[in-house]
């Protein structure tokens, strides 16, 4: 099953399964060195980045988050994932489509924009994780997603922000206000929807549970995915992560950081522990490679989308 290209796979493989023998500091950056491709065809999840800051408060920068990401995924292609120890791409098919196109000089073409990249992959039988930009994508994502999957969908949202600040402008580019909208527009199920990792106020959370940070930092990863999967059952799931979730110390490349958050550790712990969980589409959001150090922030990201990968692996070789 696995060809052996010396270099560059990601535009020479012609399977969609295995890896090819790669040096880390060279070749071209697709994510983990997977296929660049817009065919669908027996494809079980399409990585695509949509590099979008328009909608940020603080600090823009995120456009440059998928470049970054791609680029920090090189040496999780090297070897096999840890604590994994498979290759995931010997059972699952992963692909880069490459980064959503849209018109950043007319902003309300935006969001129909994401809306229509994410119909056209969510056609095929693929699965969807996309990197951002800043965290407004995952709204037009969920619209994409609720067509498939049904709605009210449950989100797994891991955030130092609720993002459900209210904003009832229909067109604003917003990425304190797309939980607001979600909840409002039925696309998610505040009840059986989980926030984790929140240290900012809001005086309403619409009906959300939260795991703030401090509740992590006492009761520890496990009591965590306890209480995802609880929350969150059997029922489809979006699962949102942006990654100032974690402390400024393990991400300060971003645009909105907040003191008191998850280490790597904790998240990627968390995060390992959702296989009872069906996510039906993830993405990773918000690292802005400009304020980041030693790329800290987006080798965070890499791995978590890694291990999100390796979820879907194992729930495929569960199902075969
Ligand atoms: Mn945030």
């Amino acid at each position: 099953m696995t060809e052996r290209h010396l270099g560059d796979g990601a535009i020479r493989r012609s399977s969609l399964y295995g890896s090819s023998t790669e040096n880390t500091y060279a070749g071209a950056l697709s994510f983990m060195r997977r296929n660049y491709t817009r065919v669908l065809d027996g494809v079980d999840v399409v990585v695509s980045g949509i590099p979008l800051d328009l909608a940020t408060t603080f600090r823009p920068g995120a456009r440059f988050g998928p470049a970054a990401v791609r680029a920090a995924s090189v040496q999780l292609a090297e070897l096999n994932p840890y604590p994994w120890g498979f290759n995931p791409f010997d059972d699952l098919a992963v692909t880069d489509y490459g980064d959503c196109w849209f018109d950043a000089h007319n902003p309300l073409t935006i969001k129909p924009a994401i809306v229509e990249h994410a119909r056209t992959i969510l056609r095929s039988d693929a699965r969807m994780l996309t990197f951002g930009g800043d965290h407004f994508i995952t709204y037009p994502l969920l619209i994409a997603h609720v067509e498939k999957f049904g709605k009210p969908l449950s989100l797994i949202h891991f955030d130092a922000h609720c993002d459900t600040w209210a904003d009832d402008s229909p067109e604003s580019l917003n990425h304190g206000s797309m939980f607001y909208k979600a909840v409002k527009d039925g696309l998610i199920d505040p009840a059986h929807s989980v926030q984790v990792g929140i240290r900012t106020w809001n005086d309403d959370f619409l009906g959300m549970n939260i795991l703030d940070a401090a509740w992590v930092h006492d009761h520890g990863p496990r009591a965590a995915i306890e209480r995802i999967v609880s929350i969150v059952g059997e029922r489809p799931a979006y699962l949102t992560f942006d990654i100032d979730c974690l402390d400024p110390a393990f991400a300060p490349g971003t645009g909105t950081p907040v003191a008191g958050g998850l280490s790597s550790a904790q998240a990627l712990a968390i995060v390992r522990g959702l296989g009872a969980v069906d996510i039906v589409g993830a993405d990773v959001v918000e690292v802005a490679p400009a304020y980041d150090h030693a790329d800290i922030t987006a080798i965070a990201a890499a791995h978590l989308a890694c291990d999100l990968l390796c979820l879907w692996r194992e729930k495929k070789v569960r199902l075969l």
